[in-house]
């Protein structure tokens, strides 16, 4: 059985990951699994550079490779990639409640021409402390729904469609999001890298 540590205070993440991987024979933990605390300012400005700041923090208490996930949706009638890199802090400005925020989102968008919105995911793989971290990205696109979805995956899933796939994150099942998501587009190319890796 293979072991990864994630970089996450995120369950819901940590979730995916384990759903994802647990069919590839990979066990995934997150930092509360090692009894670990850390709270890292994520200040980075690209979505690489926070996830760096996360793997970065863990490896330090740490003896075993990590990885870490900064993720978040750009939806373009809010702004050119926004919320983004805030995609976290956007909502707690609105709510703790990730129904309250998808309503107010849906509420600023009645208007819109352009609901179109992109979720990104980067993995940060960070073997050794000091090492070069290796960076693994993804993208979901899709819309913001006119009305509010189910109450299916986290944060702002009830309110977003996959265009291609024809699927409401709310809605669908775990495993219908998880063959597609940006977080399993990412994961895809870290696995095929640690699998040619491994070939070699
Ligand atoms: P960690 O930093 O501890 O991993 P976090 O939730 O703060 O947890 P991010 O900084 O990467 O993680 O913020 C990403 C936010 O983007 C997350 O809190 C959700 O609101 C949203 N998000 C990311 N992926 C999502 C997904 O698959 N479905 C719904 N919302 C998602």
């Amino acid at each position: 059985m293979k072991k990864i540590l994630l970089a996450t205070h995120n369950e819901n993440k940590l979730r995916e990951y384990q759903e994802i991987l647990a069919p590839l024979g990979y066990e995934v933990y997150g930092d509360k699994d090692f009894g670990i605390s850390y709270d890292p300012e994520e200040n980075g400005t690209t979505y690489a550079e926070n996830a760096y700041i996360k793997a970065k923090a863990l490896r330090k208490l740490v003896n075993m490779p990590v990885i870490a996930d900064d993720s978040g949706i750009e939806i373009k009638a809010l702004g050119e990639h926004f919320p983004g890199i805030h995609t976290s802090r956007y909502a707690s400005s609105i709510s703790s409640d990730y129904r309250v925020v998808g309503q107010h989102i849906i509420d600023l968008l009645k208007d819109a021409s352009d609901r179109s919105a992109e979720y990104h995911c980067c993995i940060c793989l960070l073997e050794e402390e000091d090492a070069t971290p290796l960076y693994f990205e993804g993208v979901c696109r899709g819309h913001i729904l006119e009305k509010i979805g189910g109450y299916h995956g986290f944060g702002y899933d009830p309110i977003f469609h996959y265009d291609e796939g024809n699927l409401d994150f709310g809605d669908c099942s775990e495993e219908e999001k998880n063959a597609i998501s940006h977080r399993s587009r990412a994961l895809q190319k870290l696995l095929h890298y640690l699998a040619l890796r491994q070939g070699q």
